[in-house]
């Protein structure tokens, strides 16, 4: 394969670079392109140079496998110094994304072109990192101090229309190639604007730094924070002394835990999608899609599918129920409208394809139905009789429960090979994660079909094998149970809460149960304690049976006032508790986050060796994704990793 091929268009080298699969800055490719410059600066019947990437996008950006590698010449910086400083004017042909370094070296180049598709941006601070290549130095020249700011501490992409606006590019074109050469023989008759180093920058006010200093604090690492301090740093100092600035915070960064963990959950999220025992294998098609049950969970489940284009089938027991299934849809669409997220139109779109019956029979033709009825093994077994009697028998037939044994709900389905447990967390329609759980009958390909619904609903998928809780309920038992244990040695509940919110978490545990009701788990254990089982009685149970189930009784853990959320410490659930409480331990809070992330892998541990995981980065993918677990903090195993 060659990395970069030339092509002349009269007096137009178009430079082709080829580095699958996205075009990453791999070491072969700086040196490439700069010795690239030097050739074409060297060839008398060029006069313009445009840079086009083959395959699916423009440059991604710094090939992050390197990372932990010393760094080798020629750095980015110089590549895009080198590009910059051309005899030749450059133009980058941008399709699908121009990223970090991609967009670093598009900003050497002197004009930027894009398809209407693609997508600009420096997303750096989501690796831990920042622009380490003039990103925090050019982008406020580009396109203004302010413009940049958003850009590189938020890390989000810009659409090639918004970039436009914004100055990042030239011109939105069509044919890429042919409309890049054009603009660039054009460009050469024309005035050449400066060297995007070469433009000036305008110091901005102090209530402006301070401003864009709180909304960086709240990512929760340093890589944002860093950003906004370099971009300060070059509206305030020449070019090569804010470059020097740069490049030190980027080397440093780059070698930081924080860039480690964020770039072992990215290679981890891109794993996931696609398992490689599934390779090769057809997913069923999911076009139809049936929801039984229109509460939160499934109302969240239609909308999720809905939003992706499925037509949906909502069942529920009677015609009031029914309404109400449709209701709790309308409301999600209704919301993304208030949010400015869905046009009237779109919602009315949205709406019409959801309907809603009593009747199981209209899902004889349904290519997936999704149960989501209320946690009892009685109930969804009724339900997947019926589905049994009236589905396609390849229909896939999956169940949304969160803690009972999915064989045990099939039991006695005729063609068992097309059920699965999709367990989606709620509010359905906005968390990523979905544990994918087959039985020991499920297909491979109703196992390939639930990560391909995965990946239509943008959602990330993690397989896990069948135990009570699968891997996150799992895991977050035992995380409670650790937590409880720590009261009962006289840790306060609310150094504990503030331990975890220290460590990244939104919420403590204790804040976190308030907030959803301890009454769910309670009923739970009371399932398992009327079934025979050895449950021993937790502090939960204590406060429940007291009538304190969170925020919605007024108390729990903690005390509430009507109309506010804020938790006050709870004298009563201090003496409910107080026969429990043995010790008088006093942890500082770093100690006690560490002991109960300890506690998390501990409990991971097991998962994987039963087999319940495939591997470490699933589990930590399910905490980052459907539990809080700070990102940067790569999840319970990265972060116990010895
Ligand atoms: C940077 O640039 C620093 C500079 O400022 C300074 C330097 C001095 N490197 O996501 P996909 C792999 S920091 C290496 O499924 P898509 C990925 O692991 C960088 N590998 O594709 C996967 O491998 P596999 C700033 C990378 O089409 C395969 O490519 N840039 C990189 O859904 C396909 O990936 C970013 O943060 C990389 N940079 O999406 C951009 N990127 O097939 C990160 C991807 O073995 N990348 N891979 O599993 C993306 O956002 C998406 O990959 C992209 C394509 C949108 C480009």
């Amino acid at each position: 394969m060659t990395l970069l091929t030339v092509r002349r268009d009269g007096e137009i080298a178009v430079v082709t670079l080829d580095n699958p699969p996205v075009n990453a800055i791999s070491e072969a490719v700086r040196k490439g392109l700069f010795e690239m410059v030097g050739q074409l600066d060297a060839d008398p019947e060029v006069r313009a140079v445009v840079l086009i990437c083959a395959g699916r996008t423009f440059l991604a950006g710094a090939d992050v496998r390197e990372f932990g590698k010393p760094p080798v010449e020629p750095h980015l910086p110089q590549v895009v110094d080198r590009i910059e400083a051309a005899r030749k004017p450059w133009v980058a042909a941008i399709h699908g994304a121009a990223l970090g370094g991609g967009f670093e070296i598009a900003m050497g180049c002197r004009f930027r072109v894009a398809v209407e598709t693609a997508r600009v941006g420096l997303p750096e601070v989501t690796l831990g990192v920042i622009p380490g290549a003039s990103g925090t130095v050019r982008t406020p020249r580009l396109a203004g101090v302010e413009a940049a700011v958003d850009l590189v501490t938020n890390g989000r992409p810009m659409p090639a229309g918004s970039a436009l606006k914004v100055g990042l590019i030239d011109a939105v074109v069509s044919d890429l190639e042919g409309d890049a050469v054009a603009f660039a023989r054009a460009a050469l008759d024309a005035e050449m604007p400066m060297p995007v180093s070469k433009r000036p920058l305008e110091p901005m006010p102090e209530e402006f730094w301070q401003k864009a200093r709180k909304a960086a604090v709240k990512a929760g690492h340093q890589a944002p924070l860093r950003a906004l301090d370099s971009i300060r740093f070059a509206t305030e100092h020449g070019f090569a002394a804010a470059m020097a600035h740069e490049r030190e915070a980027f080397l440093d960064l780059r070698g930081s835990d924080e860039a480690a963990a964020l770039r072992h959950v990215f290679f981890a999220e891109r794993a996931a999608p696609k398992p490689s025992a599934l390779k090769g294998i057809e997913p069923r098609p999911f076009k139809l899609v049936g929801v039984i049950g229109g509460g939160t969970m499934g109302a969240g489940i239609a909308a999720a599918c809905r939003e992706a284009g499925m037509e949906i089938i909502l069942i529920e027991r009677d015609e009031g129920a029914v309404a109400r299934g449709l209701s709790n849809v309308a409301a999600i669409f209704d919301g993304a409208v208030k949010r400015g997220k869905l046009a009237e139109a779109g919602r009315a779109e949205r709406i019409a394809g959801v309907r809603g019956s009593t009747d199981y029979a209209e899902l004889a033709q349904a290519d997936l139905v999704i149960e989501a009825v209320f946690e009892e093994i009685g109930v969804k077994r009724a339900v997947f009789a019926e589905l049994g009697r009236v589905c396609r028998p390849d229909a896939v037939l999956a169940t949304n429960t969160s803690y009972l044994d999915p064989r045990a709900i099939a039991e006695g389905l005729p063609h068992p090979e097309r059920f699965i447990g999709l367990h989606f967390f709620s509010p359905a329609h906005i968390m990523k994660l979905l544990e994918i759980v087959p039985t020991p009958d499920t297909a491979p390909e109703v196992l390939a079909t639930g990560f391909a619904l995965a990946r239509a609903l943008n959602k990330m998928p993690v397989q896990a094998g069948i135990c009570e809780g699968f891997i996150g309920n799992r895991i977050l038992k035992r995380y409670r149970a650790e937590a409880e244990a720590l009261v009962t040695q006289g840790v306060a509940i609310s150094e504990i809460d503030a331990a975890m919110r220290g460590y990244g978490f939104r919420m403590g545990p204790f804040e976190a149960q308030d907030l959803g009701g301890l009454d769910i788990a309670f009923l739970q254990r009371e399932g398992a304690r009327a079934a025979g089982e050895d449950v021993p009685e937790t502090l939960g149970d204590i406060l429940v049976r007291a009538g304190r189930k969170g925020q919605k009784t007024g108390g729990g853990w903690y005390d509430y006032v009507e109309g506010d959320r804020a938790a006050r410490p709870s004298p009563r659930a201090a003496e409910l508790l107080s026969a429990r409480i043995t010790g008088e331990q006093d942890l500082p809070r770093p100690e006690i986050a560490a002991h109960l992330v300890r506690a998390m892998a501990s409990e991971g541990a097991a998962i994987l060796e039963e087999g319940i995981a495939e591997r470490p980065e699933d589990i930590d993918l399910v905490e980052v994704h459907g539990y809080g677990f700070p990102r940067w903090k790569g999840g319970p195993m990265f972060a116990s990793r010895g």
